[in-house]
């Protein structure tokens, strides 16, 4: 009896690291789940949601996994703290999804000394040793943010540009490429100019907040170039209520980062020029390198997700409402 319990477990042990099982087949009951730590970095916007929603899906018990979430709701000191207590705990691995680029180095080396291993997902972190993570599953936040000035610059040509610039977090890798890609285009151009560059957090609140104090004292622009969907919407209200036009026709073109359905839906209804996708559904490919790294495989050291530009003429109905997010 004890034999054949050992030839099940031994059975068991293959299926999950020889075959990393993701086909929803239930490991045997005798084997240990695989636990990943998340550490998330905050739930500031939908994107976010979105992205701890597909963690949640993707890492579940029936697969073999045991995930413990932590939120750091936007700050670096609780995500050091997060990550600490998953050495404690020894998890098998953690996710990183990273608020700030910096200031990792000393917990990462913690966390390599423990002999776990880390997948920094979404954001970046700038370590001085790259071996301290396994790989950097995300977007390509400079990507994404040179195409919308590809486009603005064929939707304009010519045209002088007073840009309002609504940044996210300052030293976020997202918000660090993104304004790069459109600094780099001021640049470039000598008939467009900064209005501004204001902050909005990456939240609605912010967005919205920061946008009615610059409205009182400047309505001198003619683009909008909005970090993410969430600040969009708050500055869209401020907009409104300060009976600045926008979109198809109107004084302001507006270009938003993420793609959200919600913003979708403003973008076919003539509200929003541009949509730059930025796609939250990371959890299956952090998974696939998960299978990957226990199966011995070699990891690639940077993963783009892929990810696309929307304006009016690329949408139907069907597509936003297709969308989970
Ligand atoms: O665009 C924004 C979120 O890092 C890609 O952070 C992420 C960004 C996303 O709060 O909505």
């Amino acid at each position: 009896m004890k034999r054949f319990f050992s030839i099940l477990l031994l059975a068991a042990s293959v299926a999950l690291f020889g075959g990393c099982i993701r086909d929803g087949s239930a490991p045997e009951e005798e084997t240990e789940l695989f636990v990943v730590g998340f550490s998330q970095s905050g739930s500031e916007s939908d994107w976010r949601l979105a992205n701890t929603d597909s963690m949640i899906e993707t890492f579940t018990e029936d697969k073999g996994y045991e995930l413990v979430v932590e939120n750091a709701m936007q700050q670096q000191d609780n995500q050091i703290a997060a990550v600490r207590s998953f050495i404690l705990e020894g998890v098998d691995l953690i996710v990183l999804a990273p608020a700030m680029e910096e200031g990792w180095d000393t917990v990462l080396n913690e966390v390599y000394d423990a002999g776990i291993p880390v997948i920094i997902m979404d954001r970046s972190v700038n370590v001085g040793n790259n071996s301290l993570y396994l790989s950097n599953v995300g977007s390509d936040f400079l990507g994404q943010g040179n195409k919308a000035v590809e486009w603005l610059d064929e939707q304009t040509a010519g045209e002088e540009l007073k840009i309002l610039h609504l940044q996210g977090t300052y030293g976020t890798t997202a918000q660090l490429l993104r304004s790069q890609a459109l600094e780099d285009g001021v640049a470039s151009h000598d008939n467009w100019e900064f209005a501004g560059q204001i902050c909005g957090d990456f939240t609605e609140a912010k967005g919205y907040e920061i946008m009615t104090e610059f409205l009182e004292e400047n309505t001198d622009f003619n683009v909008l170039y909005s970090e993410n969907d969430n600040m969009t919407f708050g500055a869209i209200r401020a907009l409104d209520e300060a009976g600045i036009t926008y979109g198809e026709g109107g004084q302001v073109k507006i270009i938003t980062f993420d793609a959200t359905s919600a913003a979708l839906q403003l973008c076919f209804d003539g509200k929003v020029d541009l949509c730059v996708e930025c796609n939250p559904l990371q959890g299956p490919r952090v998974e696939e390198l998960i299978c990957q790294y226990r199966n011995g495989e070699d990891i690639p050291k940077q993963v783009y997700i892929e990810e696309a530009l929307f304006t009016k003429d690329d949408l139907t109905q069907e597509i936003i409402d297709g969308r989970t997010y």
